[in-house]
């Protein structure tokens, strides 16, 4: 099948005279560094266009915010200054209100499922918050736990405690009595460092990949929110993309989401191995009662959303009953 692919690409190259095109060079911003989960994405995708068109493609890759950096991605992209740039929706809190439904703490249990329902659900709305750019992927990560510098093993040992999250996260902490602290994950170990928070929430990979074990060898099992994630072109450049290139790049949206979800969900593992292993790190349950106290607190969150969704002229009621009927399609299709 794939030489089939292959060899027809080979016969519309030759025939449209692409065969001889010079190759097209485009610059990938991401905003963390190389090792972490966005970028490790971002090097696949490259490696898979490239390979798809033939070399045809040239993708230039600037992970840790050599290019554009977290809270700047958007406009850079928008204004060229990036041809592609990696966002993260939360960081940008009013922005993205119909992709943002994904942060809602609605019990994703895998980043594979959750960037699956991201993915088709913005494929369905095509949301306007995205009409500038032309999308190329998205994806989430896993849900967000508890890594903190001492040990929080009840809802009273969080109140008043400093952690560092952001978008729906950081609500979410307020609602739980903890003192949210908002800033992109690239400014997090310098705040960790600092004392500036006593810890964060966010998916447990970067136990290993920011050696966050070091410093929050405490971990506490909540299983909230996911972040999204969304990977975006200049729309200029797409635009000068010949039919075959964009067709190929069209094709890996949805596996690109898949890829990278599966990879964010075996990496947790690892991360949390590492963290055992190398700081004796300890992760902690709360009593079931703590966790329906959780859900308690956090029920409102949805009608939230659903308020501003409605201000914002979404079919608030639509997207959110679309993403609880495909997030337990994806949780019987993929079997987690
Ligand atoms: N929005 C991010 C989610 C995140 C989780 N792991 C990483 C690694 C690198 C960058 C971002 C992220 C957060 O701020 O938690």
């Amino acid at each position: 099948m794939y030489k089939k692919i292959l060899l027809t690409f080979l016969l519309i190259l030759v025939s449209s005279g692409l065969a001889g095109a010079e190759v097209i060079r485009i610059s990938y911003a991401n905003f963390p560094p190389a090792n972490t989960f966005p970028s490790v994405q971002m090097e696949r995708w490259k490696e898979a266009v490239e390979e798809r068109t033939q070399g045809m493609v040239k993708v230039e890759t600037y992970p840790g915010g050599s290019l554009l950096g977290a809270r700047n991605m958007f406009r850079g992209v928008i204004q060229g200054q990036a041809d592609i740039g990696n966002l993260s929706m939360s960081y940008q809190p009013g922005v993205f209100p119909m992709t943002t439904v994904l942060e809602l703490p609605v019990g994703f249990t895998s980043a594979a499922v959750a960037s699956l329902v991201l993915w088709d659900l913005y494929e369905k709305y095509q949301p306007a918050e995205f009409e500038q750019v032309k999308v190329l992927t998205m994806f989430a990560n896993a849900p967000s736990n508890l890594m903190t510098r001492q040990p929080v093993q009840s809802l009273e040992d969080l109140q008043g405690l400093e952690i560092r999250a952001s978008g729906t996260a950081s609500r979410i902490l307020e609602l739980l009595g903890a003192v949210p602290v908002s800033m992109p994950m690239p400014e997090t170990p310098e705040a960790l460092q600092r004392g500036m928070v006593k810890g964060l929430l966010s998916s447990m990979e970067v136990l290993l990949d920011f050696n966050f074990a070091a410093y929050t060898p405490y971990q506490t099992l909540l299983d909230l929110q996911i972040y999204p994630f969304a990977v975006i072109m200049n729309k200029r450049k797409w635009d000068s993309l010949p039919e075959e290139v964009q067709q190929v790049m069209e094709d890996l949206g949805r596996e690109q989401a898949l890829w990278t979800g599966r990879y964010m969900d075996a990496h947790v593992k690892k991360a949390l191995d590492y963290a055992a292993e190398n700081y004796d790190a300890q992760l902690f349950e709360l009593t079931a009662e703590e966790y329906d106290i959780i859900d308690e607190k956090l029920a409102g969150l949805v009608d939230e959303w659903k308020l501003e969704a409605e201000k914002r002229g979404l079919p608030a009621e639509e997207i959110f009953s679309d993403m609880m009927r495909l997030k337990e399609y994806y949780e019987n299709e993929l079997g987690i």
